[in-house]
């Protein structure tokens, strides 16, 4: 991590080759404007214009050589009106890698230090220009992979974590005061009633929960779910893939033992960022290869957050099939589908009738597709994404969880009718909790990871 008083710099745009007409340089500290200073000529030859929050046109250049690195535009932000809150400039270069790196190299050699990552957020932190809740929402727009998590993570930035947090931790406070003021003036004040109490802290720990179990729907949409497809050779593996991903992505043919290695690709199922893992059809092969892709289909059932496991209608559920389904880790949910059922459907017939209740598809004709994909989204327990406005991330929700826990104890200490002053030790580490969340009451240490999970240049 980098020392509070200092300028740091980074690049704040991706760096790839042919790729972005911009590119961004940030500095950011009190020598800001110094070490902007050091390597700008304005264009014309004329004097450097520092105004806050105006832009000047020019050159960036190796001071001593003169050699021009860059063509830039350059903005300063002075002091407090900028993202960290400190005085900031940029140098918006061209896109690509070279000129932007030369520039941030020049920037380093005169005077900045390079940022570490989440440098920037967290001196918008420290500078109150952001809580904690919104700071981490700016992660996870940089991150979104679909509409929804973006959405999701813009509500965040608004307040959408902060607001309900802060408002459930001031209901504490007044309920810790409230508790206080009878242990120091017991005989002044109108007697409390412990049950009127407990319905308090119950709402509040309600409330906690249900924000709990609405963050689990809410990182599969950040995070993305990792999806296998698993079963016997040719009942249409590498087939679904395509489909769901409309793409010819696999290798498709009527010879069993086609895929002999895993395969990957990534869609978006409604919105959930889906990566499909197309695998070897699993059974007693001879071949060398083969028997290596068998290995590795193996392997997968135990990397992802669910398992289609496909078998082929015509056939019925066979004892294959049904040794394949033992293999799957008990803690991985897995979806028994039937595909090809376009040719079950031309014979009209049903071979097995114990599958009459089981989910069926064709990647020909698109049958079944609707119902599969509300059964595998149920199966990731993704049951009412529409509804969800907000969500925690992993760290927040388990430091809600740790609240609800304090919560909980504070409620044996209720049942047991002890008396207030035991109530408020819980109730203190309920509230901490809380202020963990949003950033009031964290320790240096926990921001220094929290931030350096972030990207460079954020
Ligand atoms: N009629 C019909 N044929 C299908 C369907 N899905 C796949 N097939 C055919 O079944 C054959 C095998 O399909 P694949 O997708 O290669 O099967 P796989 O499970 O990946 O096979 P392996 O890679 O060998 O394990 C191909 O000839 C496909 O065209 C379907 O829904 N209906
Ligand atoms: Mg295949």
């Amino acid at each position: 991590m980098n020392s509070p008083g200092s300028t740091i710099a980074a690049i704040a745009t991706a760096v790839a080759a042919g790729v972005g007409s911009v590119a961004i340089v940030r500095i950011s500290g009190p020598e800001a404007q110094a070490v902007g200073g050091r390597v700008f000529r304005p264009a014309g030859g004329g004097r450097q214009v520092w105004e806050s929050h105006r832009v000047q046109y020019g050159h960036v250049v190796e001071p001593a050589s003169g050699e021009v690195l860059d063509e830039v535009l350059l903005l300063y932000m002075q002091a407090p009106r900028s993202f960290t809150g400190e005085d900031v400039v940029e140098f918006h270069c061209h896109g690509g890698m070279i000129c932007v790196q030369r520039v941030l190299e020049q920037v380093l050699s005169n005077g900045a230090e390079a940022a570490a990552p989440g440098a920037f957020s967290q001196r918008a932190f420290f500078h109150g220009r952001l809580d904690l809740t919104r700071a981490e929402a700016l992660a996870q727009v940089i991150s979104a992979r679909s509409r929804r998590a973006a959405a999701l993570a813009l509500a965040g930035l608004d307040g959408g974590i902060c607001r309900p947090i802060e408002a459930l931790r001031q209901q504490l406070l007044e309920q810790l005061a409230q508790l206080e003021a009878h242990l120091d003036f017991e005989d002044d004040l109108p007697s409390l009633s412990p049950d009127v109490v407990r319905k308090n802290l119950q709402a509040v720990a309600e409330e906690l929960s249900r924000l709990v179990k609405d963050s689990r729907q809410g990182q599969c949409l950040q995070r993305g779910l990792r999806v296998a497809i698993i079963g016997c050779p040719n009942v249409g593996k590498s087939s679904l893939l395509n489909y769901l991903t409309n793409h010819d992505r696999a290798i498709v043919t009527d010879l069993p033992g086609t895929t002999r290695d895993t395969l990957e690709a990534e869609f978006s199922l409604r919105d959930v960022p889906i990566t499909l893992v197309d695998t070897a059809g699993i059974r007693k092969a001879n071949n060398p290869v083969e028997k290596l892709g068998i290995a590795r289909s193996r392997q997968v059932l135990k990397q992802v957050d669910v398992i289609i496991l496909l078998f082929d209608i015509n056939l019925g559920w066979s004892e294959a099939d049904q040794a394949l389904a033992h293999e799957i880790p008990e803690d991985v949910p897995y979806l028994r589908v039937g595909n090809k059922v376009d040719l079950l459907d031309q014979r009209k017939a049903r071979p097995n009738d114990k599958l009459e209740s089981s989910l069926t598809i064709s990647t020909i004709t698109g049958q079944g597709m609707e119902d599969f994909t509300d059964a595998l989204l149920r199966c990731c327990g993704l049951t009412d994404l529409e509804r969800l406005d907000t969500s925690l991330n992993d760290r927040q929700a388990s430091v809600a969880q740790k609240a609800i826990e304090a919560l909980a104890r504070l409620e044996d200490t209720a049942k047991a009718e002890l008396p207030w002053d035991f109530w408020t030790i819980d109730l203190r580490d309920a509230i901490h909790r809380l202020g963990e969340i949003t950033g009031k009451e964290v320790s240096e240490s926990i921001l220094d990871e929290i931030f350096s999970k972030f990207c460079i240049g954020k």
